[in-house]
């Protein structure tokens, strides 16, 4: 029976391919889900004289990103104006800084200094 024999090969090719179609797109899927893992770039926003996050928690090794989205410009300064100072940002300017060892990290603008918040590093 040569049809028999034939179809019985489909069956097969179907379910094989099938099989792998399955397997690829859970590693498909296994990639693109980062799961806890928090994400290692992190943006806070200013506007309307504050920063958009007034406590920000990220995990060690994360970069913050601050953008300037107001007219006028505004400053990122850590509290004891040495771990990070940006210069003044003009609107739309950015500036980043990367949060290695755990800890409170308290900041404002020197333009602005009512201007606070803080970043959590754990
Ligand atoms: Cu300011």
């Amino acid at each position: 029976m040569k049809t028999q024999k034939a179809m019985w090969i489909l069956g097969m090719t179907v379910i094989v391919a099938t099989g792998f179609v399955l397997m690829v797109g859970t590693l498909r899927s296994q990639a693109a889900d980062p799961g806890d893992k928090p994400p290692d770039a992190i943006e806070v926003k200013i506007d309307n004289f504050s920063f958009g996050t007034m406590t920000l928690k990220v995990a060690p090794g994360t970069t913050v990103t601050w953008t300037n989205n107001d007219d006028v410009p505004h400053t990122v300064v850590s509290e004891d104006k040495t771990t990070f100072r940006s210069k003044a940002l003009d609107t739309g300017e950015k500036f980043s800084y990367t949060f290695t060892k755990p800890g409170t990290y308290p900041y404002f603008c020197s333009v602005h200094p009512k201007m606070t918040a803080e970043v959590v590093v754990q």
